[in-house]
Order: structure tokens, then sequence, then C-alpha cells
């Protein structure tokens, strides 16, 4: 059962070595223009930098440019304080209740803990962060997945499915707290990656199944926790071992967003201060056809979901994603 959506006639299929998508080899010039970028501002001749680009005006187009070359970037002022301050608010109660209880080695360190469930917790941080325009633009560059197909009748489809949010998860480091190990967060995904040395459109555009936008709570240095990450490590091979001395410390104020495919080598920083607690907002967006990290079905009640924005509610995967991911009732509650 499905209801493809026709394309007009455009060449054979190249399937892409990774496993996530195919792309065309033909009719490229078309997608590009509607979902690529032909040039940049951003120096994208060089290698990775080792500092991150920190922008100020909100451009999807320099943010692609930069997470191409570097694996991630940095937007001042993303979202407003007085939003972060509700956030906090919501969530506070939960971060408090949030530590586990961890040994030397665990994945997760002594002195952090987590709020998770954000789009029940929170109504500010499902707006101002989950419904951020750019949010989307990057996740919908980076994680729409499409291909082409022929069917009996010759003609070619497009199939194309957006991402969906993979989990909402606000991270606290206290004083005491040690450094999280350097992983990739799409480990979980198997996403196995051969090594490149520079991301390249359109080959690299299935390359990736997850990104994620940290938004700061708090002020968030070297010194209280802020996320280690090595730039340019989304080009490294699986079989090749991060280094610990290529890493450096996203600082942020609060508002601030670090945009990160999930591809780089990141972990939350040692807190070293005696007061200073680190709060980050965590949005991981992956590809509609994954299956969600942390189940927003049975996270979020109905009565909650139902006050967001339409475009919230698709994010977090209340919609029959085109072409037919899941449905409700056969198919009849298509959004
Ligand atoms: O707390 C942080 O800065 C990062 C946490 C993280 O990357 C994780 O738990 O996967
Ligand atoms: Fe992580």
């Amino acid at each position: 059962m499905f209801i493809p959506r026709r394309r007009p006639a455009s060449g054979g299929l190249r399937t892409n070595a990774n496993t996530f998508s195919q792309v065309w080899s033909s009719g490229m010039d078309e997608l590009w223009f509607l979902f690529g970028f032909e040039s940049s501002e951003i120096d994208m001749s060089s290698r990775a930098t080792k500092q991150l680009t920190r922008l100020r005006s909100p451009s999807a187009k320099e943010a692609i440019d930069c997470m191409r070359r570097d694996g991630a970037v940095i937007f001042k002022q993303l979202v407003p304080v007085v939003s972060i301050k509700q956030a906090l608010a919501d969530v506070q109660h939960a971060l408090e209740h949030g530590y586990g209880k961890y040994k030397e080695g665990d994945f997760f360190e002594d002195r952090t803990s987590r709020a998770t469930g954000l789009l029940r917790l929170s109504s500010s941080y499902a707006h101002d962060q989950l419904g951020h325009r750019l949010l989307r633009d990057i996740a919908d560059h980076f994680l729409t997945t499409r291909h082409e197909e022929r069917m009996a009748n010759g003609e070619p489809y497009l199939w194309e499915t957006p991402p969906q949010i993979s989990s909402c998860i606000a991270f606290k480091i206290d004083p005491g707290a040690k450094a999280q190990i350097l992983h990739r967060d799409d480990s979980i995904y198997h996403n196995v990656h051969e090594p490149i040395t520079t991301w390249t459109e359109p080959r690299d555009l299935s390359r990736d199944s997850s990104l994620s936008l940290f938004v700061a709570g708090t002020e968030s240095t070297a010194d209280n926790g802020a996320t280690r990450l090595i730039p340019g490590s989304h080009l490294l091979g699986s079989n090749e071992e991060p280094q610990e001395k290529d890493a450096i410390p996203a600082e942020l104020e609060p508002g601030d967003g670090l945009f990160m495919l999930s591809s780089v080598y990141h972990g939350g920083g040692a807190n070293i201060t005696s007061e200073r607690t680190r709060i980050v907002f965590a949005s991981s967006i992956i590809r509609g056809i994954l299956r969600q990290e942390e189940n927003q079905f049975l996270t979020v009640p109905m009565e909650t979901m139902r006050k967001y924005p339409e475009n919230v509610q698709r994010f977090a995967g209340f919609l029959q994603q085109f072409p037919e991911l899941g449905w409700v009732n056969s198919m009849q509650d298509q959004a």
C-alpha cells in the first residue's frame, strides 16, 4: 500500500555505498536546487578548522557549510534568554531527580544528571528549541532520506522521508564531575563510517544518520563541563581512534546553540569548578526511517502533544511520513 510521488522522467539510479539512501545520478541538478547549496562563503577548500565557527545571523546555508567542513558550528543567541529561563524552571525538578549510580568507566559520570522527555516537560523548549526553523532546515538538509525508483509502468517515482526527533534531553554536569568519554552518538544506529578527507555533496548526503542541537541553559565553559568535541572528526573512519588532545570545549552562553553531526566525537567535559553547574538542552534528530531513541509516542501525553504547533508534532513523529511510515487506520490519517 503506498501513494508514491511522481517525478518527471530522469536518468538511472546510482546506489550509494552507505546504508541510508540512494541518490539520483541524474536529475541531481533539480535536487541540488531544492535541497542543496551551490556556493559557499565559508572556505571549504581547507581542512577542518581547530576552532568552531560562531555565527550570529541565523543562516542555514552558512551553518551547513561549516558542518560539512568541521562537523559542527555554534550560533550565538539562537534562543532568547527568557525562554531558556522558563525551560530551566520546567526541567529543574526532573534534573534534580535525574542522577544515576555510576561507577568508574560508566558512560555517564558521577555527579551528572539528565532530564529526559523534554517535550513532556517544557513547552518553551518545544516552541523555541525543537520548533526552531534553523534546526528544521539543517536537519532537512542532512537527514532527509530519498531515492528514486521505477515501477512496472516505467515511470520514475521519488520516495522521500523527512527527519524526526530521536531524543530530547537536558544534561546537567555538577562540580566535581569527570569528563565523559569521547564518543559518536550515531553508534546506536550502527553507522559504520569509511574515512573521507572532505565531506562532499552529493556523495556524502547519505553518510549521517543523525545530528544534535545543544542549547546552553547555563554558561558552559571549559572549566564547568562544556561539551568537548573534535572538529573534523565526522570525517574519521570507524576504525580510526579519536585523540583526546584534538578535542576542544564548545563554550556557550545561555541561549547559544551548538549544531553537531552525530558522527563528531564529543563528550561532556569535566566540571572542575566548586559551584558552577552546567546545563545544556539536547535535541537529537534522526532520519525518519530510523527508530527513535526515546520513544516519543509513549513519552509525551497526547493532550500535551495536541497543544503543540503542527511542525513540532510532525517532528516528533506524529504524522504519517511520506511515503508510508507510521500510518494509523489504514493510511486514512495521512498528514
Ligand atoms: O553533557 C554533554 O555535554 C554531552 C552528553 C553526551 O554527549 C551524551 O550523553 O551522549
Ligand atoms: Fe553524546
